[in-house]
């Protein structure tokens, strides 16, 4: 009998994928083909983003494993068969890498390097006397794995570090407030906030006028959560009037950002394309590996999203 198929979707991904999985997997044939011929065999996929239908091709998928820490682009998917399984990815490569894109960022803002850039290139000699780290406060909004992490490098560092979480979180590494109040708390006290939250329904916008209001003035921004969680225009307008000083974002709600858009170019904008973290084989291919084991055995998954909660 032929064996079943693993379906293998992330384009822009470490290319040896495949064949790591194909060798780790002898059990099962990996195809790298959306379009394949024989939908019937497909049992299992790991995708990063594939397009909206995809999946609902392949009547006898029994799980899907998100090669990434977010699920929304699939959630948001309305032909994704209802319980279905997915899982996040648990991977500490990806979640070292992004807690690594949180402290160099923060470090660069608190050491006023954007403003420096900029002093640079009107050729200003333009002298700021430095602060330690241990004098500004970061708000870390997402207590998850990754936002964890991300609060340990920053303690780490020097900063004194605020975690924020919809819900309690005991086992935090920093101090973490929750709900309205805390938000509110967290506001008033950081110098940089940093997005590491999920995009679910009750995140989207969040970052809205009214939030960027309760700001300290001058407060910066990062964000390596999920572009939607930031209403655009609102965040342009809030920079244009210094309230927020600076904006480093590696996630917009387009991707990749259109061509002309105002963030291209705003001198209080600093941009990476997404690159903060990455999914590589040499730490993420055991979990995966693992985890396609125990969805083709039908056991359950590790990271195993709760769907009506959106993570
Ligand atoms: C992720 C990402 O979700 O890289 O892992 O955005």
């Amino acid at each position: 009998m032929a064996r079943d198929l693993l379906l293998f979707h992330s384009p822009q991904s470490d290319p040896s994928w495949p064949a790591r999985l194909a060798e780790a997997l002898p059990e099962v044939e990996v195809t790298t083909d959306l379009a394949t011929p024989e939908p019937g065999r497909v049992a299992g996929a790991v995708v990063w983003a594939p397009p909206p239908g995809a999946l609902a091709r392949f009547p006898r998928l029994r799980f899907v494993q998100v090669l990434g820490a977010g699920v929304d682009h699939l959630l948001a998917d309305p032909s994704l068969p209802p319980g279905l399984p997915v899982a996040r990815l648990l991977d500490p490569g990806l979640v070292r890498l992004v807690a690594e894109y949180v402290l160099t960022h923060a470090l660069a803002l608190h050491r006023g390097l954007p403003a420096l850039a900029r002093a640079q290139a009107e050729g200003r000699w333009a002298y700021a006397a430095p602060r330690p780290a241990s004098e500004a406060t970061v708000g870390v909004l997402g207590l998850g794995t990754i936002g964890a992490a991300a609060a340990r490098l920053l303690a780490a560092a020097g900063f004194r570090v605020l975690g924020w979480s919809r819900t309690p979180k005991p086992d935090a590494p920093c101090p973490a407030l929750c709900g309205p109040e805390g938000l509110a708390r967290l506001q008033t006290e950081a110098d940089i906030l940093v997005l590491l939250l999920p995009l679910t329904p009750a995140t989207r916008d969040l970052v809205d006028a009214a939030f960027l209001e309760r700001l300290k003035p001058g407060a910066c921004l990062i964000n390596a959560g999920r572009g939607a969680l930031v209403v655009e225009d609102d965040l342009r307008a809030a920079l244009d009037r210094g309230q927020v000083g600076h904006a480093v974002l590696d996630v917009v709600r387009t991707e990749p950002l259109p061509p002309g858009h105002p963030f291209w170019t705003h001198p209080r904008v600093t941009l990476t394309p997404h690159n903060a973290g990455a999914t590589r084989p040499a730490s993420a291919l055991a979990a995966v590996v693992a985890n396609v084991r125990r969805g083709l055995a039908g056991l359950p998954l590790e990271g195993r999203v709760d769907r009506t909660a959106g993570y």
